[in-house]
């Protein structure tokens, strides 16, 4: 089969967690997907580039290179890029509200889906004070709500500034597996929360490495998953369903995948 006959267009795609700069960054199956598939616009929902890793140790094969020129070559062929960063390329959050190289740097943005129901676009790092202090959280509404966020915020600021790592929940969670179902259970949770407080349809993040694309009380929940471990990115189809794409090596790609069967344990 000819490259044109298997090349998508579709109204929006999502790509999310992508760690460029880490070895376990899945470059080479990147590249494969974003040379057969094309959107509109295409929205990069944080942790594309890992700069956290970089500051450490310095790791930038070529693939990683082809990937960056690959989205910026999207830019200039008419997609829209819209990037709203995550906690591993929060250094990009200094320049909310700008454009470098065709793309737009935003902190979250609405997604107008096709069929008009609007979207939150969010990394989702934002919520893992959250997530930690749920219980009290709630005992005391929004004010502390807001106060967890911000102080979330300042917290990895000074740890950024001390130079330790961004305290990540999602890795420790991975560390204790046991605690790895509850805690993406209620980070889905969070999220769909926040959607419902800001009155939109739904909410597209990332952050978790864990695709999804489901109803969670009346809020329509879509994760991108990431291009580390499951090698999966969300497609909005031009009548505004959502798909979850696992992407596999092409010799691998005999029968379709079914969207919601993970093929690597998360
Ligand atoms: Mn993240």
């Amino acid at each position: 089969m000819s490259d044109s006959a298997q090349h998508r267009r579709y109204r929006a795609l999502f790509l999310s967690d992508i760690h460029l700069g880490t070895r376990g960054c899945q470059a080479d199956l990147l590249l494969d997907f974003l040379k057969l598939n094309d959107a509109e616009t295409v929205y990069l929902v944080g942790d594309i580039v890992d700069g956290w890793r970089l500051k450490r140790s310095w790791y930038w094969p070529q693939e990683h290179n082809d990937v960056v020129q690959k989205i910026l070559r999207k830019g200039r062929k008419g997609s829209r890029i819209v990037y709203a960063p995550g906690n591993h390329d929060e250094f990009l959050r200094d320049f909310l509200g700008t454009h470098f190289g065709g793309i737009e740097v935003v902190d979250t943005i609405v997604h107008e889906a096709a069929d008009g129901r609007r979207y939150l676009v969010i990394h989702g790092d934002q919520f893992d004070v959250v997530i930690r202090h749920a219980k009290w959280l709630a005992f005391f509404g929004d004010k502390a709500y807001g106060l967890a966020l911000n102080v979330n915020t300042v917290l990895n600021l000074v740890r950024r500034k001390l130079g330790l790592t961004y305290w990540s929940l999602s890795a420790w969670a991975k560390l204790k597996v046991k605690n790895a179902v509850s805690f993406i259970g209620r980070f889905e949770e969070a999220l769909s929360d926040e959607a419902r407080r800001r009155g939109v349809d739904g909410v597209i993040c990332g952050h978790i490495h864990h695709a999804a694309d489901r109803d969670i009380d009346g809020v329509h929940y879509i994760n991108t998953g990431d291009w580390v471990e499951s090698c999966t990115a969300v497609a909005e189809h031009h009548d505004g369903t959502f798909e979850v794409i696992r992407w596999v090596r092409p010799e691998q790609q005999v029968d379709p995948v079914p969207a919601n069967q993970s093929q690597v344990a998360a």
